[in-house]
């Protein structure tokens, strides 16, 4: 059977980082696409990531290329082209020039990869995707966002490292848009288990919801030049073998709602069913009133940023 083909469009930091645990998980063959001046770049890092497969133990067609005829029939496709944020720089800040972008690169994937499921990265998330949806007129199923899974891994990584235990012991969800507007539910969230309000002071969970809002910012400060890309390549591609293994994982993304949550008609991080169809269920969690506040208040501020987008493309 021949190996499925992941797509990864946008080079960058993430980009590179996807392509290695892709070939590290075996998922398929990678083709990583950049603009023309980037091209002998991505062709340099793809032949670096090839030729580590002996010494790493794993076999993939590893290939750059800033053609897009060779993103040809891709199964996935990832997208990370665009500019990320600066010092200072909200994420909002990068939409006037990151819609042209991820509209150029919708334009495409709709011509070459019809099939594919696509998982875009590019800040603002909410409103990208919403871009690059309407821009292929794909299925909804079939277009969804990365920032769930990311702002989860936060607050999940935030609660072990207070409690000196294995993050993978530690449970939450993390709904909305990726934004300071982000809506962490401590309520739901548990070690193994355990309701983290039974070992967490009220105080110092508020500070892990608030440290999770701001967790991008605090490392776009700290590297001073680009944002974060280990954390959100290893979401993305957690999204990806879900799809390409029916793995059927149920996480945070930012999926088409149409009526649930009382949503209609926009992107907004909620807990899905990701395998084969892609998007396959939207998991309606019962909220309390100031849960579902929260998250209207989410939702009004990806609302601004879709309006911009609708009157740009
Ligand atoms: O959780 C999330 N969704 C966020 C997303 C987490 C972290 C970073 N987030 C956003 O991902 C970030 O704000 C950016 O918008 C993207 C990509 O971040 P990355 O750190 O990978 O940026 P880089 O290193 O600048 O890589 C972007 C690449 C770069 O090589 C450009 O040449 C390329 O995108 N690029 C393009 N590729 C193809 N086609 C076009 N038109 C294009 N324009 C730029």
């Amino acid at each position: 059977m021949a190996r499925k083909k992941i797509a990864l469009i946008g080079g960058g930091q993430i980009g590179g980082i996807m392509a290695l645990l892709t070939a590290q998980k075996q998922l398929g063959d990678v083709i990583m696409l950049d603009i023309p001046d980037k091209e002998g770049y991505v062709k340099g890092k793809m032949l670096d990531i090839a030729e580590s497969q002996s010494a790493g133990g794993y076999d993939a067609k590893i290939e750059g290329t800033s053609n897009y005829a060779d993103i040809a029939g891709a199964d996935v496709v990832i997208v990370t082209a665009g500019l990320p944020r600066k010092p200072g720089m909200s994420r909002d800040d990068l939409l006037d020039i990151n819609v042209k972008i991820i509209s150029e690169v919708a334009r495409n994937v709709k011509k070459y990869c019809p099939g594919a499921f696509c998982i875009i990265v590019t800040n603002p998330l909410d409103s990208m995707v919403h871009a690059f949806r309407k821009v292929t007129g794909f299925s909804k199923n079939m277009v969804c966002g990365m920032a769930g899974v990311l702002d989860t891994s936060r607050f999940c990584s935030f609660v072990a490292m207070e409690l000196n235990v294995s993050v993978n012991d530690v449970s939450a969800l993390v709904l909305g848009g990726h934004g300071p507007t982000m809506v962490p539910l401590p309520r739901l969230a548990s070690v193994s288990g355990i309701p983290i309000s039974e070992l967490l002071s009220a105080e110092k969970i508020d500070a892990i919801v608030k440290r999770t809002a701001e967790a991008g910012t605090e490392i776009v400060k700290l590297l001073g030049n680009g944002s974060a890309f280990f954390a959100p390549a290893t979401s993305a591609i957690y999204m990806a073998e879900s799809y390409l293994l029916n793995k059927k994982r149920v996480l945070t993304a930012a999926a088409y709602l149409e009526g649930e949550y009382d949503i209609n008609g926009y992107y907004l991080g909620v807990p899905v069913v990701i395998g084969a169809d892609g998007v396959e269920k939207i998991i309606e969690v019962k909220l309390t009133a100031d849960e579902t506040d929260k998250l209207n208040n989410s939702l009004n501020a990806v609302k601004k940023a879709v309006a911009e987008v609708d009157g740009l493309i």
